[in-house]
């Protein structure tokens, strides 16, 4: 089996973000926001943060941020929950969550929030349980979960629970590992784990490993690095991890790189890009490979960072 290479991993992620006129960053920038954090958060799980100037990054945030407290995907972009949550993150990563003026993104996100406890993504309205792990995930890391009416945001994604013991996006939709994921998290991040049905819930997570140990997000469908995230971190929050062949996974993640000229891709042999070289370095911090720094499942950032933020310290 072949190894994690880490450095090479940064190396691509710079470049990624040197290049503007490539066809990668040309085709991320409306969501540069959270191509930020999915680059940033991988750089500090293989341990190199320090390597980015801070500064820089924190005040690009800072001119994403729009008149009415939410975020966009890059300067002058709408703002929208997904990008908002973004900021938060990237922010926590560089402990500089003290430039925001808290008040302003929370009266943003409480606004989203509806009568049945879903929340849009924005102003246009459409609903989706991601925008409520974004809002709750969100709220949680800037200490105003108490904002919103967390009873209703509970009782929403308990309407989503599915047949299988899965989650889709609104009530009655299919199961999917990414919305899993979301309603998970937000379960776990507002102590509600109690709703789910774990065996249920593990069963169907586990069976989306296949033959090449790979994961798929649904039945029938190809195996995709991603899916180490999304179902792998549902898998460990449900505490059943054990369902699943670890090492044969690992070495599905590791026959995705391009172990030239570094980056993940979705399978092996595909062209690798920023978000999968994220998902296989996360996914292997929660298989707990060998040099990574451990990631939350819950919050999606690293475990050092989310012990700064609750318990005002740095363990690692
Ligand atoms: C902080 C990690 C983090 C997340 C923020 C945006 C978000 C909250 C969660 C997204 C969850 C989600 C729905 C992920 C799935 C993304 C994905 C790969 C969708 C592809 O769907 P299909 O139908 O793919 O194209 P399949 O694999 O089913 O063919």
């Amino acid at each position: 089996m072949g190894e994690l290479i880490g450095d090479k991993h940064v190396k691509y992620i710079l470049s990624v973000e040197k290049k503007k006129d490539s066809f990668e960053s040309v085709v991320m920038e409306h969501l540069r926001l959270n191509g930020a954090y999915w680059g940033l958060t991988t750089i500090d799980l293989l341990g190199k943060l320090d390597t980015v100037d801070s500064n820089e990054v924190v005040s690009w945030i800072l001119q994403c941020q729009h008149e009415s407290g939410g975020f966009g995907g890059n300067i002058g972009h709408d703002p929208h929950l997904l990008y908002t949550l973004s900021a938060v993150q990237v922010l926590a990563l560089f402990d500089k969550l003290d430039v925001l003026d808290i008040n302003k993104v929370t009266d943003y996100i409480r606004a989203l929030q509806n009568e049945d406890g879903s929340f849009s993504g924005d102003i246009w309205g459409e609903v989706d349980t991601r925008f409520s792990y974004c809002a709750i995930c969100c709220l949680a890391i800037l200490k105003r979960l108490d904002s919103i009416n967390v009873e209703k945001a509970v009782s929403y994604i308990v309407s989503c629970k599915t047949l299988d013991g899965g989650f889709g996006c609104t009530p009655g939709a299919e199961s999917h590992a990414g919305q899993i994921f979301c309603c998970v998290g937000a379960l776990a991040i507002t102590g509600s784990l109690h709703h789910i049905d774990k065996d249920l819930l593990g069963w169907w997570l586990c069976e989306r490993q296949v033959k090449s140990g790979g994961l798929n997000g649904r039945p029938e469908k190809l195996a995709d690095v991603c899916y180490s995230w999304w179902v792998l971190s549902s898998l460990i929050m449900i505490d059943r991890v054990h369902w699943i062949d670890k090492e044969k996974l690992v070495k599905f993640i590791l026959d995705c790189q391009d172990i030239e000229n570094g980056g993940i891709s979705d399978r092996p042999d595909d062209a690798v890009d920023i978000f999968h070289t994220y998902f296989g370095v996360a996914g292997l911090s929660l298989l707990e490979y060998p040099g990574l720094k451990a990631i939350d499942p819950a919050y999606a950032l690293p475990v050092d960072v989310v012990n700064r933020i609750f318990f005002g310290r740095c363990s690692t």
